[in-house]
């Protein structure tokens, strides 16, 4: 039988079985199944073609589908038609977005709604909580572990608090963003405690071996990610037998082999989307599908279970976008990002790079990746972050340093020193995050302000703060503040006293929300005034500039290794073009008039609002960038 007649014959099957169902499906739903369901057919064939019931677990994906269709909210189903309206809307000069822990900025989902205000004082128009759900007691990782993704956390409220905030944001016009971590699920998910029971359905969600025999074949390519915790890829259970568990040895990876693991996660995306949640931020994306004898990360069908999940939102929210979490090498961070599989990607390089570039006041490798890896297809955007909840990993590609004569893994391991602050000299004060000896490897945790170096009373901190995120508000797409970095707070100490917190040090960087520092933002005399002033006013100018809207950059090189530029184009008729310029370095650059010898004379300094001469050349006082309009 060939494919096409099996996509006939199946298509055939499910026409008539969506027919008999009881809750018939609307008019634009069916259209939306017919025009997805070719796709979805060859996505799930190639996951799951082998099995002898995989038609069977289409058609048990398809009422999860309908169903979730069907429970969909009216205002949802409007959102669903006004994005179609306007697809590109994420990919305005307009978007910024803010990420924060729901107890640790405001105690309880009530509170961030009390913040809508200052939300929009400081221009977000997304805003990503992070995990939010029922969770073991203690350390789990930070909501990372998801005892029922139906249950809001009691200690922050309720799942109909979560849809009200949701309405209320979208009304402020800022879209609601949440995790989907559907790598693994927490060791008191029902479906692990079945597991452990014995239920044989259950065990099959997950990945579990009798003995050592697997895990060791595994063990021999696979990556530990969190040493700290465990060594290798597996835990022990209680009765001997070993279960897959790449992250905290509470998480345990999900058996995506199975196509009941699919269809009962979609089930629970779904759910996710008809709350209100706009954007669904793809945790692990990498981790998702094991292979033997492979890293089992990044298998071709971690790309396939992307596109299906897709697929699947389409037809009964398609309104809603996906943003990978893929903190790997930038290769392969780019083959996640497209229309059909997620719009939107952290960019880790340049987050990495940016640090990279401050530290050795050498701008070079973040050049190369502005210059080669910053395209994206139509479509999709960047996020584009100074630092996340989580570490800081040094994901540059060996190939890329190496042209520079950089050799990356001694390279890592100075930026790691001077990062901690053991390189003398070094103006941060950061934390080691899963340090292994055995192979040398760490990352960084610490706050913005604690690593740039305001809490080592650096004279060049409070300028990094403001360039960094010039950077990141300048290069494209969506710019990501960790709320909080924009009144410069410094580390959290405490975690080291905090039995839940002690083992990971990124909870240095998740402090409660400073509001001390607050209440200076308005006050100049105070750091977190200075830079919440210069932020703020960054923010409004991107906003006013529409050459700052989608993702199109030309290089544009200087004769200094510490000067990054690029001038981003027109992206209407109105609009001249905005040339950036940014001075990593402790000492002035000299632009000479040469290099911008191509541009109109007169250019307009965007920050400073006033008119600048390029006849002679301009000069970037240390730290310092500019947003010049050109022509
Ligand atoms: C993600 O990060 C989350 O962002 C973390 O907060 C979680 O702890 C983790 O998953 C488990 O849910 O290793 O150090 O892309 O870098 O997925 C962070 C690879 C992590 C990993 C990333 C992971």
């Amino acid at each position: 039988m060939t494919a096409l007649s099996a996509l006939e014959t199946d298509a055939a099957i499910v026409v008539e079985h969506v027919a008999r169902r009881e809750q018939p499906a609307d008019g634009e739903t069916v259209a939306r199944l017919r025009a997805e369901f070719p796709r979805l057919h060859g996505l799930f064939r190639a996951l799951y073609g082998d099995r002898a019931t995989s038609l069977e677990s289409l058609l048990t994906l398809i009422d999860a589908v309908l169903d979730a269709r069907a429970d969909r909210p009216a205002e949802l189903r409007r959102l669903d038609r006004d994005r179609a309206a306007r697809p590109t809307w994420f990919e305005s000069e307009r978007m910024l977005g803010g990420v924060c822990y729901v107890d640790r900025f405001a105690g309880d989902l009530d509170g961030v709604r009390k913040m809508i205000p200052y939300f929009r004082e400081l221009g977000l128009t997304y805003l990503h909580l992070m995990p939010l759900f029922a969770s073991p007691e203690g350390d789990n990782d930070g909501g990372y572990a998801v005892s029922d993704y139906r249950t809001v956390d009691p200690a922050l409220g309720t799942m109909a608090d979560l849809r009200a905030l949701a309405a209320d944001l979208r009304d402020a016009g800022i879209s609601l963003v949440l995790d989907f971590i559907f790598n693994h699920t927490s060791n008191e998910h029902e479906w692990a405690t079945r597991a452990l029971a014995g239920d044989p359905v259950y065990e099959n969600f997950y990945l579990i071996f009798p003995d050592r025999e697997l895990p060791d074949a595994y063990e021999r390519t696979t990556r530990e990610i969190f040493p700290d915790d465990h060594p290798g890829s597996f835990v022990p259970l209680p009765d001997g037998r070993w279960i897959w568990a790449t992250f905290y040895r509470f998480q345990w990876d999900l058996n995506y082999a199975n196509p009941d693991v699919f269809t009962a996660m979609a089930r629970e995306m779904l759910f996710l989307a008809n709350q209100g949640v706009e954007i669904l931020r793809m945790d692990a994306v990498a981790f998702i599908w094991k292979r033997l004898g492979t890293t089992c990360e990044s298998q071709p069908e971690a790309h396939l279970l992307l596109q299906a999940f897709n697929a699947v939102l389409r037809i009964a929210a398609p309104a809603v976008l996906f943003k990978s979490e893929a903190i790997v090498h930038p290769d392969e961070v780019q083959d996640y990002i497209s229309p059909d599989e997620c719009q939107l990607s952290y960019n880790p390089l340049q987050m990495a790079l940016t640090w990279e570039a401050l530290a050795t006041r050498d701008a070079r490798l973040l050049q190369l990746a502005l210059d080669e890896r910053h395209e994206l297809p139509p479509g999709t955007a960047w996020v584009n972050y100074v630092r996340s909840h989580d570490d800081i990993g040094w994901t540059f590609a060996d190939e890329d340093a190496a042209r520079f004569g950089i050799d990356g893994g001694p390279h890592r391991r100075f930026l790691n020193d001077f990062y901690i602050g053991r390189f003398a000299g070094s103006f941060s004060r950061g934390f080691p995050f899963q340090e292994n000896p055995r192979t040398g490897d760490a990352r960084i945790a610490g706050t913005t302000a604690s690593l740039a170096g305001i809490a080592a009373g650096d004279d060049g901190g409070e300028d990094r703060v403001v360039l960094a995120h010039a950077l990141a508000m300048s290069t494209g797409g969506i710019p990501l503040l960790y709320l909080g970095d924009e009144v410069a707070q410094l580390n959290d100490d405490t975690f080291q006293d905090d039995p839940a917190r002690r083992g990971d040090s990124r909870w240095a960087h998740r402090p409660e929300r400073p509001s001390e520092r607050y209440e200076e933002r308005r006050d100049e005399s105070t750091v977190a005034g200075r830079v919440f002033t210069r932020l703020r006013h960054l923010i409004d100018v991107r906003r006013a500039t529409t050459e700052f809207a989608g993702n199109e950059l030309i290089p544009f090189h200087t004769p200094h290794a510490a000067v990054v530029g690029f001038i981003r184009p027109a992206t209407d008729e109105h609009g001249g073009a905005v040339l950036v310029l940014a001075n990593v370095a402790d000492e002035p650059a000299a632009i000479p008039s040469e290099t911008v010898s191509g541009l109109d004379e007169s250019a307009w300094d965007l920050i400073r609002d006033s008119a600048v001469g390029l006849g002679r050349g301009l000069v970037l006082p240390a730290h310092a960038f500019v947003w010049l309009r050109v022509r």
